[in-house]
């Protein structure tokens, strides 16, 4: 290393340097050997990874081989700290360049309790770095894309929206710090395999159609695992493929050389840095090992084919071109790679001997440790305002109030943005302007009028791809915005599915608390619709509550979506808020607007009738139904229900279920979804299992047949719980 006393980077002899002042592509010779120790000491680290884990001292290796001159061109022609990073797997190199040390990577190797990227929660080579903007990465192949692209949205929009950066008391803005430059570049890299996942299709679209800040990187070393590139791609050449998105800057290069491949980082960079869209560059590169150490190549790849990689290797061609060049000779190359040993074995020492994370913090950072959305505090009174005419205050629907919180919260944080298919009055404004036409809104209406009140970098649509809405919306909120997106109909939120498994609820749990991304997503939901038919009427909130990390809300009226969804919005988590559809207008459950602060707390159930004899536990559509079955069975026999109604499914109220099974030694669990392996099914079995000295008959649940719903209306009164099973199940419990 250079020391203060001797300017000359270590193995630099006066006399070997010929080329004195010379750059490469605007690289010194200092740069150039700077370059090398990086991609030297990235093949070093993965050479060590890889005798820990057969010595089973790690438990799991991927290596960045082949890949360091790609990675260390962009971590040059990028700012760490300044830029974003969405980098995959292979971009060791990449990570050494923007400031990583070997000591914080074989941390993550051991599973270390100081592992600063996860705190042992996640693979090596998963890469977190805060401090550089580098996100947590996941494992799904792909799954970064989008996020990438919602991350560059995010800078784009605190640039337009200075002011929504400013912190504010009260909500998540507390916890949440915004840092955006104006001029930054969001860099997401993936593996020519990847590149057939569809998110990497819908990102590209985006990108380009907004002229988005992304610098793509495909690092194709021409496999994924045993697959060859040619099976993968069209063609055989993911270049070809997209060149014809507009607005982008394409490269194709030889990502095994450091010099051409900074080159092209350089011009690439400066393109999107200067706004003019995104940027696209197809690396060339080798897989000199094995895809990790799980996979031996020696079973697809015969040997003459792995020898004509070799002679490609970056770290063999960057010490020919260093020597060739006269930067540094044999000795000098000698002396840097005995100082990147030397400090390795310091470090490997260093991470074997760190201790490891102790079982009692498994469940720390699953949700925000720093707001608690079941707080009492949130528990606030509706605001009465009576008109001055001394008229009675007309009730609203669930449909008008949740437009009125997302209408009252927008006003109140510049940082809610909303988009999804359909949300906005009219993608082309003009129409608007000119007041052509009256606007759309939503196809259930509830954004109706808030891309009109709150422009069109706040209210807009986005294309028709689920996956597309949640991936941008968790890079936007990693930035600290609070998306609220819709999804249009439950049916349809399968594409989303990866986003809102492998991605949203684990942000924070797996960066250790690094990143978070706490948005909200509103889903239409539900059936009683009479022709809903099968894609029109589902449920399955169960799957979302099955998911460590979201909190899932399911109201069943007006003033119970309104509180609610302000405390959704204000929240530190990420929240799947279901609308049932045929609540939106329904006359049960108005209730007069309650005032732009009227917040519920999570977790906390209501007992909408208060009874003796039996307990109905349920939530969203079957409240009604469940309701009038109980006050027809009081007043046929006499029977007193007390009826429960969860509104929030995780956290759910346990302690309102227990009290009242307690009293009334009897229950009946019941929900739209399908009976078998439903959300009711934890619900019986928690109360069979702590409540079972207070039971005087078996827990019972009413829910749909387990079919999917059809739609011929004969067939859905069928298939979904009714009011009159509700009744006869009641009844029998009663009697039993
Ligand atoms: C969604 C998903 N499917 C499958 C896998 C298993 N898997 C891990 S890496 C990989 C191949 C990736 O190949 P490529 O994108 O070309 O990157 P490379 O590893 O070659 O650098 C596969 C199939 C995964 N991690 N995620």
């Amino acid at each position: 290393m250079a020391t203060k006393t001797d300017p000359k980077p270590a193995g630099v002899a006066d006399e070997k340097i010929r080329s004195a002042g010379k750059t490469y592509e605007g690289l010194s010779s200092e740069r150039l050997i700077e370059a090398y120790r990086i991609m030297y000491t990235s093949r070093r680290v993965d050479d060590r990874e890889i005798l820990l884990k057969r010595q089973q001292k790690i438990f799991f290796q991927i290596s960045g081989a082949g890949h360091e001159a790609v990675g260390t061109a962009a971590g040059f022609a990028l700012k760490s700290g300044y830029d974003w990073f969405y980098p995959y797997y292979r971009d060791r190199a990449l990570c050494l360049a923007l400031g990583a040390t070997p000591h914080e990577m074989l941390l993550m190797a051991v599973g270390a309790a100081a592992d600063p990227q996860s705190g042992g929660r996640q693979m090596p080579s998963h890469w977190s770095f805060p401090k550089f903007n580098v996100v947590t990465q996941s494992s799904p192949t792909g799954s970064q894309i989008l996020q990438a692209v919602g991350c560059a949205e995010g800078g784009r929009y605190f640039a337009r929206h200075p002011q929504a950066a400013k912190k504010n008391g009260g909500d998540y803005r507390q916890f949440k710090d915004v840092k955006f430059q104006g001029d930054e570049v969001t860099y997401v890299s993936l593996g020519e395999g990847a590149s057939s996942e569809g998110e990497f299709w819908e990102a590209m679209n985006t990108a380009s159609n907004r002229k988005l800040p992304v610098l793509f990187v495909v690092e194709d070393n021409g496999y994924a695992i045993s697959v060859p590139v040619e099976v993968q791609t069209a063609g055989g050449n993911i270049s070809r493929l997209v060149a014809g998105f507009p607005n982008f800057h394409f490269e194709e290069i030889d990502g095994t050389d450091p010099v051409a491949s900074y080159a092209a980082f350089a011009r690439t960079v400066a393109y999107c840095r200067s706004g003019q869209g995104p940027g696209f560059i197809h690396a060339h590169v080798i897989r000199p090992y094995s895809h990790s150490l799980s996979d031996d190549e020696r079973l697809y790849r015969p040997d003459a084919e792995r020898q004509v990689d070799a002679a490609r290797d970056p770290i063999t061609r960057m010490q020919m071109f260093l020597i060739r060049e006269g930067i540094l000779d044999e000795k000098g190359i000698n002396r840097l790679e005995k100082q990147v040993e030397d400090d390795l074995q310091v470090a490997v020492d260093q991470a074997l001997d760190a201790a490891p994370p102790t079982p009692d913090t498994i469940m720390q950072f699953i949700y925000s440790p720093d707001l608690d959305p079941t707080s009492s505090a949130l528990e606030t009174e509706p605001l009465s305002v009576a008109p001055a005419d001394g008229k009675k205050v007309a009730p609203k629907t669930m449909a008008d109030l949740i437009n009125a919180t997302l209408r009252d919260e927008m006003r109140r944080d510049e940082r809610i943005v909303i988009f999804g298919e359909d949300v906005a009055d009219a993608s082309r404004e003009q129409y608007l302007e000119e007041k052509l036409i009256k606007g759309k809104g939503g196809v259930f209406k509830l954004t109706f009028g808030l891309q009109n009140d709150f422009g069109s970098d706040r209210v807009f649509n986005s294309p028709l791809a689920e996956a597309n809405i949640v991936g941008r919306a968790i890079g936007m909120a990693t930035r600290g915005m609070k998306p609220v997106v819709e999804i249009q109909f439950f049916d349809y939120i399968w594409p989303a599915m990866m986003q809102l498994r492998d991605e949203l609820p684990l942000i924070r749990w797996r960066s250790n608390n690094g990143f978070s991304s706490p948005c909200v997503i509103r889903v239409a939901i539900g059936g009683y619709l009479t022709g809903g038919a099968i894609y029109h009427s589902q449920c399955g909130e169960s799957i979302f509550t099955h998911t460590p990390g979201m909190r899932v809300v399911f109201p069943s009226n007006a003033l119970d979506a309104a509180g609610l969804l302000r405390t959704a919005i204000r929240c530190d988590d990420p929240v799947l808020f279901l609308e049932h559809k045929r609540l939106y207008r329904e006359t049960f459950g108005r209730a007069p607007y309650p005032g732009p602060d009227y917040t519920i707390p999570f977790g906390k159930a209501k007992v909408v009738q208060s009874g003796t004899d039996l307990t109905v536990i349920t939530y969203g559509a079957v409240v009604p139904r469940a309701l009038q079955a109980a006050q027809k069975l009081e007043r046929e026999h006499g029977v007193k229900v007390e009826l429960i109604d969860l509104r929030c499914l995780n956290p759910f109220d346990w302690e309102t279920i227990a009290a009242s099974v307690s009293k009334t030694n009897r229950a009946i669990v019941a929900y739209e979804d399908t009976l078998s392996w439903g959300y009711g099914a934890e619900i019986a079995a928690r109360i069979a299992d702590q409540l079972f000295d207070h039971l005087d008959a078996p827990v019972r649940r009413v829910a749909a047949k387990d079919v999917f719903v059809a739609y011929q209306p004969i067939l859905e009164d069928t298939i979904l719980p009714q009011a009159e099973d509700l009744l006869r199940a009641m009844k029998e419990l009663a009697e039993y």
